[in-house]
């Protein structure tokens, strides 16, 4: 059904700087996404069949049949008895597919699965056996602010509610030596990364507000690696966005820096740039939206040293990091435990604090962790605020 919103066409130019041209860079053999311009268009069957699923899932319409998935009191004290229902963007692979297996098998959430290739997600689900009443897969490719825009209407058609946000997709490009950017011509880590995740999470507050659901929650995934109050955060090169003047003139490596801080190019930088801009925007978030009664969350999983995010690493490092993690520093933590934290983080009454920054301790208890002084700065997250809105269009 909805693969009919799946085309062979590749999610993101990447526009390299040597050759000004432009190179479509393949996301996998059967890439389903969608090019920057081009418009889905859903047949009007892809929403039925997604209504049909809503309802026969127990999303709107939990039967006394059923056995009901939650039974939680609301904020007005009535009694909701409807299962929960979460984006994931980037629940294609690692922690994103984790936390949305971990969700969907207890029976009270449904996943959107938001992902960039249509095709993988599928497959992925499939092949962690979660039962198809408990997920859909919505193209969203974060390297286009086009497609955010239509996923958030793909969204809305379909009529589903929106619990909750995990803004959990990611690139790394620590062997890049010059700068790819996403359909806006942004610097593609800190334009898919932040840019993007700042653009949907923006757009999607209109329907939490619709949302009776007792819990309500935008989760954006952070970083060690973007806090250099730890040691992790110190390796070079570290986190800086400086006085944001690359994001400024729009990270577009022509006209100005393709960093944040106007730097030269540095893709492991980028990243955890990118991350510290996650951390600030939750905690801008809180302040500005703290009376909506969502909460908002950001974590640090823990070190994941499997998963594809180090796709693009150097072979050596991909062997050398998983023993290096799990018997040097021991922050290794398997797809499976982190899927859960963040599952925790989605659906733990007891996590359900404002402006937190979760991490796990060695016995897997969460406790409420010490941003850096940067990725805690109140000053410097209002300016990100404001600059990104310029670059996405919302100011
Ligand atoms: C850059 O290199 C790359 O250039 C860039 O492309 C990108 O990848 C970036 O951060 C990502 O890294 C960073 C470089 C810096 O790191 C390396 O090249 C090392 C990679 C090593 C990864 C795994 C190593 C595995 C080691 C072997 C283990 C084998 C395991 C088998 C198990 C055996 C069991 C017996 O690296 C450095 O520059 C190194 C220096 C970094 C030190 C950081 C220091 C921070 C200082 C903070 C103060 C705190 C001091 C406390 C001291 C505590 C000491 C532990
Ligand atoms: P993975 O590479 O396994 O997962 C990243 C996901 O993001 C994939 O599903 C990928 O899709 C998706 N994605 C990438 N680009 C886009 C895009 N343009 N639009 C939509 N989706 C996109 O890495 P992890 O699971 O490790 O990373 C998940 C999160 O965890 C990230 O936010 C990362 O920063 C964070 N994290 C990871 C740690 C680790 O040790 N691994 C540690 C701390 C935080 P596709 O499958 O199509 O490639
Ligand atoms: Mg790190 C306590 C030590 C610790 C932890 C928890 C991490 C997590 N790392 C630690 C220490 C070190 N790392 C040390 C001492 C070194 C130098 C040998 C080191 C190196 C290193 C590299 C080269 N580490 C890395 C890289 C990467 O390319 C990863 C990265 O920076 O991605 C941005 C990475 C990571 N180390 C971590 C974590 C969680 C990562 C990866 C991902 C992320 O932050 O999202």
């Amino acid at each position: 059904m909805a693969l009919q919103a799946a085309t062979l066409f590749p999610s993101t130019r990447c526009i390299s700087k040597e050759n000004k041209g432009i190179a479509i860079k393949e996301t996998s053999l059967f890439g389903s996404a969608l090019p920057a311009g081009i418009k889905a268009e859903f047949s009007p069957s892809f929403y039925k069949e997604l209504r049909k699923k809503v309802s026969n899932g127990a999303i709107r319409a939990q039967t006394a049949a059923t056995a009901p998935a939650v039974n939680l009191a609301s904020s007005e004290g009535k009694k909701t008895l409807r299962k929960g229902c979460v984006i994931i963007t980037g629940a294609s692979s690692g922690l994103g597919l984790a936390a949305a297996k971990s969700l969907a098998e207890t029976g009270k959430w449904h996943v959107i699965m938001a992902c960039r290739n249509f095709l993988k997600a599928e497959q992925a689900a499939k092949s962690l056996g979660m039962a198809k009443e408990n997920y859909t897969v919505m193209h969203l490719d974060l390297a286009s602010l086009d497609s955010v825009r239509q996923f958030v209407e793909t969204f809305r058609r379909s009529e589903m509610p929106l619990d909750s946000l995990v803004c959990n997709a990611a690139v790394y490009l620590p062997t890049a030596k010059e700068p790819t950017f996403t359909a806006e011509g942004f610097e593609l880590s800190v334009g898919t990364n932040h840019l993007g995740h700042f653009l949907l999470a923006r757009l999607l507050l209109d329907d939490f507000k619709k949302s009776d659901f007792p819990l309500k929650r935008l989760i954006i995934v952070g970083s060690i690696t973007g806090n250099t109050n730890t040691l992790a955060g110190n390796v070079p090169p570290k986190a800086n966005l400086g006085d944001l003047r690359g994001l400024a003139g729009g990270l577009n490596g022509v006209g100005s820096s393709s960093m944040i801080d106007g730097g030269e190019f540095d893709g492991a930088k980028a990243y955890k740039d990118s991350k510290v801009c996650n951390m600030l925007t939750m905690q801008e978030f809180h302040r500005r939206y703290e009376e909506t009664g969502i909460s908002f969350a950001s974590l640090y999983p823990g070190c994941i040293a499997e998963t594809g995010l180090f796709r693009n690493h150097i072979p050596l490092f991909r062997i050398l990091f998983p023993p290096f993690q799990k018997y040097i520093t021991k922050g290794y933590v398997s797809e499976k435990e982190a899927g859960d934290r963040l599952a925790q983080v989605v659906s733990d009454p007891s996590l359900s604090k404002s402006g937190v920054y979760w991490s796990w301790n060695s016995t897997s208890a969460s406790f409420e962790n010490q941003l850096s002084k940067e990725a805690s700065d109140a000053e410097k997250a209002r300016k990100l605020w404001e600059v990104s809105e310029k670059l996405v269009g919302l100011a």
